[in-house]
């Protein structure tokens, strides 16, 4: 059998480092008729949106299958188990809590404790209340204080089930494919919609953080981002600063706020109607101290100048996972590298990391050699990352199994376990037998 190695050495050999496996609630639940609707189910519900026309009705039916669920997390021997709160699941639409909702979730945490895993939750990934939308969603500066609200009640209802929270899951996404481009949900477009709901999102964490810290403090407390370093096409110094310009556009967004206080300064370029509605204090709030950055890495992009958009992007090269990302290892090390020397950063854990790939499954078998080739390689960039100095003490695979993949529906497969839609039969595939074994190994 196909293995994943680090060298003996490595610091992620240690019992320390926490190995876990992520997934997110819309994308595997399904049980849609025991929550409000979301903005994913309007979005999904809207001709043309999803790539193979499905939705989060059903997805893999983790409603119904979580105990099955719990067992296989438990037999890959995993630390940790990352998952997300569905908001319109555990909240009524007057701001009360939604005890059934709730106690779904209080029975996984509670399996999860019998078995020893750690439960890393997050409590924003992307399934806003739709009833939030129709006030404006993540345009509206109250949905932060909604936000707050529903973080101080299922906290408070978690009370000493969970390990860590981490508020939001990659805020980029939200607002940049939300409501700047609108490739994801809600839909809407507007480099001033995108900017102002990354302020709001922004807001909402620094708002949450002050709730977790006071009904929480025991807890691991943080935010994940995503990232997608840039990189020029050329050694010229006009490629160099559309690469520069994207990467602060991109990424330095969300982090620089977070762990600086402050925007990155191409903020003074954009037009006064994309820039955020700052209020006084909201930088203060936003950059409140976090116990833990969640990083999330797929793949990096290339750039050129553009005289008209100040940047292009350039087609990904090969090799290229399912999803067309570019697989360049390389540039996971240089950024976790980059961002230490950039900034002070808290301890950092890569909450995803994963592939997409043409899986099939023949005689019950998934032979993925191509993603058991992609986590070998991000594997061994975080270990050289921390040998360079980083202070990285766990990695998430993303995802446990194969699920809805937002835009892309369920053709493209993230998994480590393969899932068969039309059964809901699991099978761990090759990958996810060698992630077992790396851990064991340990
Ligand atoms: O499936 C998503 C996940 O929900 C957020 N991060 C990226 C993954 C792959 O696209």
């Amino acid at each position: 059998m196909a293995t994943l190695q680090l060298p003996s050495k490595s610091k992620m050999l240690d019992k320390s480092f926490t190995y876990g496996v992520a997934t997110a609630s819309f994308q595997i639940e399904g049980g849609k008729d025991h929550r409000l609707d979301c903005i994913w189910d309007t979005f999904c519900a809207t001709e043309g949106k999803i790539a193979d026309g499905s939705d989060g009705h059903e997805a893999c039916d983790h409603y119904h299958r979580w105990l099955d669920d719990i067992n296989l997390i438990e037999s890959l021997g995993v630390d940790a188990y990352r998952l997300s709160i569905s908001w319109p699941r555990v909240m009524t639409k007057n701001g009360q809590l939604n005890q059934d909702g709730v106690d779904f979730y209080l029975n996984i945490l509670n399996e999860l404790a019998k078995r020893n895993i750690k439960a890393y939750v997050t409590l924003y990934h992307w399934d806003l209340p739709q009833h939030l939308e129709d006030n404006g969603g993540w345009l509206n500066r109250q949905t932060a204080y909604e936000f707050a609200h529903y973080v101080d009640l299922i906290t408070k209802a978690f009370d000493g089930k969970v390990y860590s929270y981490a508020t939001l899951n990659e805020p980029f996404c939200s607002s940049y494919l939300g409501y700047e481009i609108g490739i994801h949900a809600p839909g809407l477009t507007g480099q001033d919609l995108g900017r102002k709901s990354a302020h709001h999102l922004l807001l909402a964490h620094g708002l949450a953080m002050q709730v977790l810290k006071r009904n929480t403090p025991q807890t691991q407390n943080g935010i994940v981002l995503n990232f997608t370093p840039g990189y020029p096409a050329t050694d010229s110094e006009a490629d160099k600063q559309a690469a520069d310009y994207a990467d602060q556009y991109f990424n330095q967004w969300y982090i620089k706020p977070i762990l600086n206080k402050s925007y990155p300064d191409i903020i003074e370029q954009l037009p006064a109607s994309s820039r955020p509605d700052i209020e006084q204090g909201d930088m203060e709030i936003i950059g409140g101290s976090i116990d833990f950055l969640g990083i999330n890495f797929y793949t990096r992009a290339i750039y050129q100048a553009d005289a008209e958009n100040i940047y292009r992007e350039l087609p990904a090269p090969a090799p290229r996972t399912d999803m067309g990302w570019e697989i360049y290892p390389k540039a996971f090390t240089e950024l976790l590298v980059s961002l230490n020397e950039r900034y002070d950063l808290p301890p950092v854990f890569i909450t995803e990391n994963g592939a997409a790939m043409p899986d099939t499954i023949e005689n019950g078998v998934v032979n993925d050699d191509d993603r058991l080739g992609y986590y070998q390689q991000h594997l061994n960039a975080v270990h050289n990352a921390i040998e360079q100095g980083v202070d990285i003490q766990g990695y998430f695979a993303w995802s446990l199994m194969d699920n809805f993949e937002w835009a892309e529906g369920y053709r493209k497969r993230f998994g480590i376990v393969y899932v068969d839609y039309q059964t809901q039969q699991r099978t761990i595939k090759k990958s996810g037998h060698a992630y077992k074994q790396l851990i064991s190994n340990r």
